[in-house]
């Protein structure tokens, strides 16, 4: 029999990137990130493996170690890429999961796509995953997995984790496919969401559509009891404090206020560029502001840090155009020689750069229309160690509920929005201290590996040792 193993994650991506050195030698390094860093030490300890597409077309690397983990790569061909992950997955599931904000499309043979591809991750985990096993899918590009894979192996405990909001009934009623892709979710043991509210809008829809009445956070299903509740996402803060501490992000960091014009005080966005972050609501209120005169271009700047995203899917490229034209209008209208009221960077930054500019931010803007959770503003508290700073933070953000010590905003709100930049910039250190210090602990107390650990520990799964 080939290798098995008795814990497996399985997520659209592996955790790893494909380095080319000078000699053009390949080679492969884990990936920065959240999600990574919370896994990687669970899947270490578990002696696991890690189930995804390895980036790329056509036929997939051979399976390989890394850093303590088995990766099993799997392919994915040009078309694939197309229907599944572009169409089905980021123009059907993402606009309809984040309250359409963009129009969300229909195709069947996306959906045929997305079937197959769903299909394959399921025969490969059958495959790898040893008697028993545990099992953690991830987000909304594997949907139907859970019940795929119970198909195959129904000795196996199946968990399953999406990471942006799941929709009201009302929306979700759109999606042809509405059935199966519910059906999918309840192959899982447990079911877990960034917020309650998902859970509610989950057990709505095994009402409306299959008649199921749930008890207490539980459904039966084929005989089988589904658990659904929340599990709020966070982030590595013992990482986000050690870069902090570091003396030459400090440095930086104080580089950049110096280099953006020295005493304006910094408001600071990053975002990868998606409509649902609410970046064009940021620069309108940016914007009245300064042509009402109520900031001025001597005394604060805007950083926007906008990671490239999705760009073959055409709704990411005229977000890009409308908002680059938005930028150039304002740093046209309001701009000075050698003073730019907006820098804008359409590119991805490693960490300690992204670190140095939370450290230089006074103000951090997270505005999205929708969002899971939103780790950015997490982030930001986590590097906040001297408690100084705001955060500006949208109500439609899973973080807003457990980050109540923020600046809320309803980013639809101009007024409202423009009002909380000021009161942000406004508000005496003192009082900011006493709010940053709030979040802060509320963060280090709920960090990603208590996250992690807490579904493990819902799913019952049966070799509970480790981190
Ligand atoms: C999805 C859900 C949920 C950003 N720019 C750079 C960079 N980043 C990092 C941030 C942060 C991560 O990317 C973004 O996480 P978010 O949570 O803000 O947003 P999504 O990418 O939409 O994530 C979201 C999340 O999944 C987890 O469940 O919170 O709601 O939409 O960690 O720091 N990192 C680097 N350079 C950049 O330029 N190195």
């Amino acid at each position: 029999m080939s290798e098995q193993y008795r814990f497996v994650v399985v997520a659209n991506r592996l955790p790893v990137d494909e380095d080319v050195d000078e000699d053009g030698k390949r080679e492969w390094a884990r990936s920065p990130g959240g999600l990574v860093s919370a896994l990687h030490p669970t899947v270490r300890a578990r002696r696991g493996a890690w189930i995804g597409w390895a980036g790329g077309t056509g036929d997939p690397p051979e399976p390989f170690d890394l850093d303590g983990m088995r990766l099993h790569p799997i392919g994915l061909s040009q078309q694939e890429l197309d229907f599944y992950y572009e169409g089905e997955s980021n123009a059907t599931i993402w606009p309809l999961y984040h309250d359409a904000v963009e129009t969300p499309a229909f195709h069947r043979h996306w959906w045929d796509a997305y079937r197959r591809v769903n299909q394959r991750f399921a025969e490969a985990t059958a495959e790898l995953a040893a008697p028993g096993a545990t099992v953690w899918v991830h987000d909304y590009q594997l949907q139907l997995v859970p019940a795929m894979l119970r198909e195959l192996r129904p000795d196996l405990r199946i968990g399953f984790f999406l990471h942006i909001p799941f929709p009201p009934v009302e929306l979700f009623m759109q999606l042809p496919w509405r059935t199966r892709v519910l059906e999918g979710l309840l192959g899982a043991d447990l079911v877990g969401f960034q917020r309650p509210g998902g859970a509610e809008n989950f057990f709505r829809l095994t009402r409306t559509l299959l008649g199921l009445e749930p008890e207490a956070d539980q459904v039966v299903f084929n005989g089988r009891a589904v658990t659904a509740r929340a599990f709020p996402i966070s982030i590595d803060v013992a990482e986000m404090e050690h870069l902090a501490a570091d003396p030459h992000i400090r440095e930086r960091a104080k580089q950049l206020s110096k280099e953006l014009g020295g005493n304006r005080r910094l408001l600071l966005g990053v975002d990868r560029l998606d409509y649902t972050k609410g970046i064009e609501h940021r620069l309108k209120a940016y914007r009245e502001l300064l042509a009402e005169d109520r900031l001025s271009n001597q005394e604060t700047v805007l950083v926007q840090v906008a990671t490239p995203s999705r760009l073959r899917v055409a709704q990411y490229r005229q977000l890009r155009e409308r908002v680059e034209r938005e930028v150039g209008r304002i740093n046209g209208e309001f701009g000075e020689v050698g003073l730019a009221p907006v820098h804008y960077l359409f590119r991805s930054y490693d960490r300690e750069e992204l670190l140095a500019l939370y450290l230089a931010a006074d103000v951090m803007v997270v505005t999205p229309l929708r969002d899971g959770m939103n780790l950015v503003a997490k982030e930001y508290v986590a590097a906040r160690t001297d408690n100084t700073g705001a955060l500006v933070l949208s109500e439609f953000t899973g973080a807003a509920a457990e980050l109540p010590e923020a600046f809320g905003v309803n980013p639809h709100d101009v007024d409202g929005l423009k009002e909380a930049l000021i009161q942000a910039l406004r508000t005496p250190t003192e009082h900011l201290h006493d709010r940053m210090r709030r979040m802060r602990a509320h963060v280090r107390a709920h960090d990603v590996t208590r996250w992690a650990k807490d579904f493990l520990e819902a799913l019952g799964e049966r070799d509970a040792a480790g981190p």
